[in-house]
């Protein structure tokens, strides 16, 4: 008897990755992700971008809040670029792979090894026993997510490195398990001058939505007033930039700032450091708030049109649904085949 049919891997490249709307999309999501989501689009590699609402609800979303930052998400991604004619956008809930590929994945990535995520510590602190199962199965379900589609490269910020390995293993732990060639193993994409843009109050800490602190991130729902204001009261030291970017090394603030400019601007730090070499806070904050003012504005204005017909931002993730669950479901059935479980005929 013939053995089951196996979707051949992705040709060549295919580009997965995701946001959760758990909060309103913020400028480090734009420059560690977006923008690098849109330049992958436009290189012409086949692209899929997600809204991962499952992974939302691992921290208590309210459902309005939820389907509202769902909305304002997609509408921030088409905003900055992403077109839905040539990248696959849609919502994590609408794709039932995701969920069920999840749950293998659950049988197949070990407690060790979930137990080792520096996020779900970060995220749980001394409350470990109180967050959801969720919170810690989150990495085998980001794993699902990008697997669903035999995606080979991840574009992400710095913090989903170790999520990324995680999903290596994973994938080289199916594959062994079961002795077939499967799962391809994903690449990581971290480039860019802006992986790891970090929050405007300190300089130590990961510019998050969930942040309590507004003054702490910029959105990509703040207006042009207040860009300029958060980034004139952003912490900085009281010296002038240095010459060389070693000058930063330990003016963890002052190094934000000089990424987030090179990044907006398409420049390297080093550029950066050398146009503004001795300028005071004074002369480069300015300068920055214009900058990022010019970058964000438009995509801001367009957000807000964009949000205006619910409705339409609804069809086009539908539709985005419909052509992701296309190319998950034949690998999902071969899953199914591959770990023993019947499928009826005519079944899905
Ligand atoms: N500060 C950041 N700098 C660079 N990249 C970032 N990303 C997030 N924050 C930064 C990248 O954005 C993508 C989507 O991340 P996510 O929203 O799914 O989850 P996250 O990394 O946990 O982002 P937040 O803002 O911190 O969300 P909350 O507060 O809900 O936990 C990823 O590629 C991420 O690397």
């Amino acid at each position: 008897m013939a053995g089951p049919v196996r979707t051949p891997q992705a040709a060549s490249s295919r580009i997965f990755s995701g946001i959760q709307p758990s909060g309103g999309l913020t400028l480090g999501n734009y420059l560690g992700a977006l923008k690098r989501f849109v330049e992958k689009q436009d290189e012409g590699i086949e692209t899929i971008y997600c809204l991962v609402d499952m992974h939302a609800i691992t921290v208590w979303q309210d459902p309005a809040k939820l389907r509202h930052a769902t909305r304002e998400a997609a509408a921030g991604f088409i905003a900055a670029g992403i077109d839905p004619a040539r990248s696959i956008l849609f919502n994590q809930s609408q794709v039932s792979a995701h969920a069920e590929l999840g749950w293998i994945f659950n049988c197949v990535a070990r407690m060790g090894w979930m137990s080792r995520m520096t996020q779900f510590k970060d995220k749980a602190g001394k409350n470990s026993e109180n967050v959801s199962l969720g919170l810690f199965a989150y990495p085998a379900l980001m794993a699902a997510d990008i697997l669903a589609y035999k995606a080979t490269h991840v574009p992400v910020g710095e913090d989903q490195k170790q999520h990324l390995e995680l999903c290596r293993d994973i994938a080289i732990k199916f594959n062994n398990d079961y002795a077939v060639d499967f799962f391809p193993v994903v690449e990581p994409v971290i480039e860019g001058a802006a992986t790891r843009v970090m929050s405007l109050r300190d300089g130590t800490k990961k510019m998050s939505k969930s942040d309590p602190s507004d003054q702490s991130r910029i959105n990509l729902t703040d207006d042009a007033d207040e860009i300029a204001r958060k980034i004139r009261k952003a912490r900085t030291d009281a010296d002038p930039l240095p010459e060389t970017l070693d000058g930063l090394k330990d003016r963890p603030e002052a190094r934000n700032l000089v990424n987030i400019y090179a990044a907006l601007a398409g420049h390297t730090p080093e550029q950066v450091v050398s146009d503004f070499a001795g300028a005071q806070f004074g002369t480069f904050k300015p300068a920055l708030a214009d900058l990022a003012v010019a970058r964000l504005s438009p995509i801001t204005a367009e957000m807000v049109r964009l949000m205006r017909d619910p409705g339409e931002i609804d069809r086009i993730l539908g539709e985005g649904a419909d052509r992701a669950d296309a190319i998950a479901r034949p690998i999902l059935r071969d899953v199914y085949e591959i770990t023993g479980m019947i499928r009826s005929p005519g079944r899905r």
